[in-house]
């Protein structure tokens, strides 16, 4: 019998609970309040059925105390598991005072279980038990969370794991769920009120008089105020790396802050299979095992091939499968620094309970650099897409003396009339710069042939020029800005996949990349898109706006509209100064990262400042599907669309059945 098989048929005996449990048994009750599920849901009968209860409970940690919306008492939820090839029951009690929701995060479900409120059903009133049942379609790693309100920053998520019906082409001993999260005993409402009022309300770590003068030591003074200048027109600082942070966020691992550190037991020599998933509302996580070497086995719950890195950053409502064999009898720290550095989550992996690591010093906060702002140009009219030797993303970045050099070196098409300039730089400075991009600049990426544009300014094209699973090229963006609801519009948007991000890849680790990942067994037939949908990312970080084409959601554009079974080109353009992780229900994405039938699948993909990533998607499953940003404020604002995928017919139904 393999481990898996012997792991099923003991799942649905119920035992082998030990293996299931977020929380160990040495993560005791002594910790204070804190809410950790103790019991795994339990798999009853032959039907799947699993009864699940939102409600409001007492919650806390450190003497600070809050209430948080938990499901089944607990943060996280139970861990929900279920088994490829047959069908959940899930009944979803609310106990709550509001509506409550849960979407099955990355799941193929039909359309009227997916969960979002207004997009697929009412949502569940107070006192409701509503009935999602689904066949389960797919193996994997996945996470389950509320789609209405605040709810999910108040503790609404959990895991959900899908095993296998084929052997699964990897070993491990045993395995844990990781999952990472963001609480504040702020109330959600406060949070945006307060980030409303002024942008960097938790962004403590501004930029100071001194940084001023060490930047014109290495840099100069007329180029160190051209940098500030230009950031302040962006609205933006070049430290805007998150919106909400640690100045307000605790960190949680498994519904556990820091100090009180969970714990996964391994004996040494054993394979343990971490199943990392990113249930922040806010936050990106950088992790490393210090000791120990980790190796991607499932990306968004999709096979890979295996690929071994120190370090990777998760992107909000991604999951990561990866194992790692400690040989040592001792403790070793899962360490998941916020994106921003201004906090961290933290665990431990020991031999026996009760054992600690040291836990690594946070590293400097990254700033952004000229690429993030859509400004480092391919240099020469070369057209490289990746220019390793330009990356200035790093800590040093604005104030880096290359900077200005690669703005005098750029090949441009003939200037136009340029926006006055403000420091003097003789049309070098880069507010000019923005003034000499013009429309008919836009399609020089040669993406395709332009079709049209829709009332809210999604772009489609004819897609039939670049080969599929290839990475796009480097695009300038056209004259519009999306009006006012868009500041700083990066001037040249580019693939980004091969960069470690912001703050990543200067310590000498190995970092994962999205080029590095490719899908286990490559696609037998990989078709070419007929059509390329462009889609750009909207902000204006000074006024905490956010949208897609410059339209906020409840402006109410129309759903872009899509045919059962067409093979198309997503394509995002990120022209905002921060990074989104983007997610589309109801279809699997698959990531063009230049390994063409072996792109890998993705239900999230994390868009960086001025990056253009495209994905290639078949959508099957009639009815209205939600695209968003995962950053639940962003979301809340109108970061978020609806597709629309018609019958097989070509008709366009809603999920109630009235027609579109
Ligand atoms: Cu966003």
């Amino acid at each position: 019998m393999t481990r898996r098989r012997f792991l099923h048929a003991a799942g649905a005996l119920g035992a082998l609970a030990g293996l299931r449990r977020l929380a160990p048994a040495s993560v005791s009750p002594a910790n204070g309040s804190q809410l950790i599920p103790d019991v795994e849901t339990r798999v009853v009968g032959s039907n799947n059925r699993v009864e699940l209860v939102i409600d409001r409970t007492p919650f806390g940690f450190g003497g600070r105390r809050g209430i948080a919306t938990t499901i089944n008492g607990s943060v996280p939820g139970p861990l929900l598991r279920f088994r490829e090839g047959e069908r959940a029951a899930i009944h979803v009690t609310n106990r709550l005072r509001e509506d409550t929701s849960i979407h099955w995060h990355g799941l193929l479900v039909p359309n009227a279980m997916d969960g979002v409120p207004g997009v697929n059903f009412p949502g569940i009133h107070p006192g409701q038990t509503f009935v999602y049942e689904f066949p389960l379609r797919q193996y994997g790693t996945y996470w389950y969370h509320s789609h209405s309100g605040f709810q999910e920053q108040l503790g609404h998520y959990g895991p959900l794991i899908i095993d296998p019906i084929e052997p699964e082409p990897f070993q491990y001993d045993r395995e844990y769920v990781v999952m990472l999260s963001d609480w504040s005993f702020e109330n959600p409402l406060k949070i945006l009120d307060n980030i409303k009022k002024q942008g960097s309300y938790y962004n403590f770590q501004r930029r100071t008089v001194g940084d001023f003068f060490r930047d014109v030591d290495r840099a100069g003074l007329r180029a160190t105020i051209a940098d500030r200048w230009e950031w302040g027109k962006m609205r933006m600082s070049p430290i805007d790396i998150a919106d909400v942070t640690g100045s307000t966020y605790t960190y949680l691992l498994n519904g556990l802050p820091p100090a009180s550190n969970w714990t996964g037991l391994f004996r040494p020599g054993e394979r343990v299979r971490l199943r990392f998933i990113n249930a922040g509302a806010g936050s990106y996580f950088d992790v490393r095992i210090p000791g120990l070497e980790m190796t991607l086995v499932q990306a968004s719950g999709q096979h890979v091939q295996p690929v071994t890195f120190d370090e990777f950053r998760i992107e909000i409502a991604q999951t990561f499968d990866v194992i790692v064999q400690p040989t040592e009898d001792r403790a070793y720290t899962i360490f998941a620094e916020s994106m921003d550095r201004s906090g961290h989550a933290r665990g431990t992996l020991a031999p026996r309970a009760g054992m600690s690591a040291e836990v690594p010093k946070r590293r400097p906060r990254p700033t952004l650099g000229m690429m993030d702002m859509g400004m480092a140009m391919s240099m020469g009219g070369h057209g490289g897409m990746s220019m390793p030797g330009m990356d200035m993303s790093g800590t040093q970045a604005p104030a880096k003396p290359s900077a200005d050099a690669s703005m005098a070196g750029m090949d441009m098409p003939t200037p136009k009339p340029a926006a006055p300039a403000a420091s003097g730089h003789a049309g070098h400075d880069m507010g000019s710069m923005r003034g000499m991009v013009t429309p008919d600049m836009a399609s020089s990426g040669g993406a395709g042939v332009f079709e049209g544009t829709l009332r809210d300014g999604t772009i489609i094209r004819a897609s039939n020029l670049r080969a599929p699973g290839t990475i796009p090229e480097p695009v300038m963006h056209a004259g519009s800005t999306h009006g006012s609801a868009s500041a700083g519009t990066a001037m040249e948007t580019r693939s980004r996949l091969s960069e470690p991000g912001a703050g990543l890849g200067e310590d000498g680790w190995r970092v994962l990349v999205w080029t590095d990942v490719k899908r286990l067994t490559p696609a037998a037939t990989f078709e070419a898109p007929a059509r390329e949908i462009e889609l750009h990312l909207t902000g204006n970080m000074e006024r905490y706006m956010w949208s897609i084409n410059g339209i906020k959601y409840s402006d109410a554009p129309d759903p872009i509209p899509l045919k059962h079974g067409e093979r198309i080109r997503l394509t995002i353009v990120n022209d905002s100064m921060m990074a989104h992780p983007m997610h589309l229900h109801g279809v699997f994405m698959e990531l063009e990262n230049g390994h063409g039938p072996e792109c890998p699948y993705v239900h999230t993909i994390n868009v960086k400042p001025a990056e253009r990533v495209s994905l290639l998607a078949t959508p099957v499953d009639p009815g209205p599907w939600a695209f968003h940003c995962h950053v639940l404020l962003h979301m809340d604002l109108g970061m978020f669309r609806v597709f629309q995928v018609s019958e097989p017919d070509g008709t366009m139904t809603t999920s109630e059945g009235a027609a579109v």
